[in-house]
């Protein structure tokens, strides 16, 4: 496949960003600030980093998989798949509006292409993609698993116990990813239920945290993604020769 160069990229995020506008106000409902917030991320992610067939299945072996836990900014996720060619763009003008598959929140009942998990209730993706990273190992597929969280998602308990399990357990297929915007529907994470040192929480608990400073900048993004992807790599070698080292004793 031929990759976009970052100009085009630039184009594609200006489209999604317009497809937001137009699809949040065609029903006057709908999270803008989370959608437009996560454009540049949305396309890097679906352009430039994640492998992956368009051609859906549900099952999604031998592929990257993508959940979006944040839910509510269905716009971009589902002008990215749309333009990825998941389904096609008209479709996008169906937003929100009754009996069709582009619902406010994804689901998968609905059958929309690029869809694996039901989201809106936040709290929930970290723990279904980690099943699905276990899944992966057990098939011997070594294609990786990537999340999106909305920061005040992560006022929700079952990110805590997920973040856990990933790191006890070695759960080296997955790469979670932040919007970190300080906002929420209320007002400011700070104000509502503050953050505290996230990357002092996740490095806590076990994590390699790694910072996008200019998260709408695609060169930006696309460099961080890569050195987390080699990150992983570089731990994986690590493990093995250690296991090897202590085989061999
Ligand atoms: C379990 C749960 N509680 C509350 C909500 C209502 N809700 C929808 S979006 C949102 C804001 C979440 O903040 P953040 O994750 O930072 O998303 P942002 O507003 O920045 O896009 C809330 C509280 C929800 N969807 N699920
Ligand atoms: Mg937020």
């Amino acid at each position: 496949m031929k990759m976009p160069t970052i100009n085009e990229l630039k184009d594609f995020s200006t489209q999604v960003r317009r497809d937001i506008v137009r699809m949040v106000s065609a029903v006057n409902s709908g999270h803008p600030g989370g959608s437009l917030g996560c454009t540049e991320f949305m396309t890097a992610l679906y352009q430039e980093v994640m492998d992956y067939s368009s051609e859906f299945n549900m099952v999604g072996e031998n592929e990257d998989l993508f959940f979006l836990s944040n839910g509510h900014i269905s716009p971009v996720l589902y002008s990215v798949l749309a333009r990825s060619g998941f389904f096609p763009v008209s479709e996008l003008a169906t937003f929100r509006k009754i009996n069709t598959r582009l619902q406010g929140h994804p689901t998968t009942h609905e059958g929309l292409p690029g869809i694996r998990m039901s989201a809106g209730s936040l709290g929930q993706g970290l723990s279904v993609a980690i099943g699905a990273a276990n899944a992966k190992k057990l098939n011997g597929d070594k294609h990786l698993v990537y999340t999106l969280h909305g920061d005040g998602e992560l006022q929700e308990g079952q990110v805590w116990e997920a973040a856990m399990y990933a790191a006890g357990k070695k759960v080296d297929n997955l790469i979670a990813t932040i919007d970190y915007n300080l906002k929420q529907i209320d007002g400011a994470t700070d104000d509502v239920m503050p953050l505290g040192n996230l990357r002092a929480k996740f490095e806590a608990f076990g994590w390699e945290v790694l910072e996008v400073l200019k998260g709408n900048d695609l060169e930006s993004i696309i460099a961080v993604l890569k050195e987390a992807k080699a990150a992983m790599e570089k731990a994986k070698l690590a493990r093995a020769g250690f296991r090897a080292a202590g085989s061999g004793s």
